[in-house]
């Protein structure tokens, strides 16, 4: 692999000497890597994975559309915050393509790390106004410009669909294993697609939107302020519910999506209060009284289709997101749902707080 690296790096005008070539582990569908360069310059190669994404070139255009956007706006407002930049091949594209591999590189933001789960509410803030600025400097793209490059990504309908073809073929070892989950995906499905129809029905505004926004997916400096959105590749019109419901997701819980003591798995309404409050100070003044209102349905949607996505690549066997242990889908579905378990025990602290940041 490391040859292969060092040709793509060539391909995208980093010259040798490198200095070293590392594989960054956390996403589930990309694989991605850090390079140095000898003059400690530093890049991440990212290689696309095309059975997901069959629309590559529309990926890199939403991309390179919405980055140079938040770089003029993070600029004129005089924000904290960058914008991430894309490479040119020496053929002048952002976008590499090697028989049916697909890659594309960006400059590494130096001085900054990612987190996988907090306990600070500080860092939760932060979190919220990046969030929260990601999408009021976003709100000047026309939506329909920005490309539906997984369609129906985050629809629930979609997504049960999916889940009852998985469940017709599914192993009978898994279905035994999955039985109490298949039980409350069942049991909730029918409000957790209230979100989808409002949306078909047109009641609320289409924004460009990051599809992603958990908490892995920001850059935060040494002093734990937000410094940059980063993992674009969801980029796609859609609604405000499902990336204020992703960060919470994501964020106001103290553990990972795949931790597997129920115990260490529950809304932590401390770190909620400090999210919500970053993410209104940003996002108040543009949106709408029926974004608002539908806020918390967003968190419980968007984590039934977590667990709802988990749950039918376990029955699957296992073929969409990456994994390093048996079962380890199963895990993650069962934490999601354990953690939707939990928003529902909380929804009215859940709804005062966010009335009282929003209004
Ligand atoms: C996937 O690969 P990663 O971690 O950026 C997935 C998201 C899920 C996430 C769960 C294209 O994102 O939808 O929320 O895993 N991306 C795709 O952590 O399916
Ligand atoms: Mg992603």
């Amino acid at each position: 692999m490391t040859q292969k690296l060092k040709h793509i790096c060539k391909v995208f005008g980093i010259e040798s000497p490198i200095k070293s070539i590392e594989t960054l582990h956390s996403g589930h569908i990309n694989d991605t890597f850090l390079v140095t360069h000898k003059n400690d310059e530093r890049f991440i190669i990212q290689k696309l994975n095309s059975k997901v994404f069959k629309n590559i070139e529309f990926v890199i255009f939403n991309k390179i559309l919405v980055t140079n956007v938040l770089r003029d706006n993070y600029k004129k407002k005089n924000l904290p915050y960058q914008a991430i930049t894309y490479l040119k091949t020496t053929q002048n594209k952002y976008l590499h393509q090697e028989a049916d591999s697909y890659w594309n590189v960006m400059e590494f933001i130096p001085n900054t790390k990612t987190l996988e789960k907090t306990e600070i509410p500080e860092i939760a803030f932060e979190a919220g106004k990046l969030y929260g600025d990601f999408i009021v400097n976003t709100e000047s793209i026309l939506p329909e410009s920005v490309t539906e490059t997984l369609k129906n990504f985050h629809d629930v309908p979609f997504r049960l669909t999916q889940f009852e073809d998985a469940l017709k073929i599914a192993k009978p070892y898994r279905l035994e294993l999955a039985n109490d989950l298949i039980a409350f995906a069942q049991k909730h499905k029918k409000t957790m697609c209230t979100l989808a129809y409002l949306r078909a029905e047109n009641r609320f505004p289409i924004r460009v939107t990051h599809n992603d926004a958990k908490l892995s997916n920001i850059l935060f400096d040494n002093n734990n302020k937000g410094k940059a959105v980063i993992d674009l590749d969801t980029i796609m019109p859609g609604l405000i519910h499902y990336d204020f419901g992703d960060s919470v997701r994501s964020i106001c819980t103290k553990s990972t999506e795949d931790e597997t003591d129920l115990s260490k798995i529950y809304i932590d309404l401390e770190l909620y209060e400090a999210y919500c409050s970053g993410f209104a100070l940003k996002t108040k003044s543009i949106l709408k009284p029926e974004e608002i209102e539908y806020l918390p349905l967003g968190i419980q949607t968007i984590i039934f289709i977590m667990g709802l996505r988990f749950l039918t690549d376990f029955l699957n066997n296992d073929t969409y997101y990456k994994t390093t242990h048996a079962n380890h889908n199963l895990d993650r579905a069962i934490n999601q749902f354990n953690l939707l378990a939990s928003v529902f025990d909380n929804l009215k602290a859940i709804e005062r707080i966010t009335k009282q940041h929003f209004t």
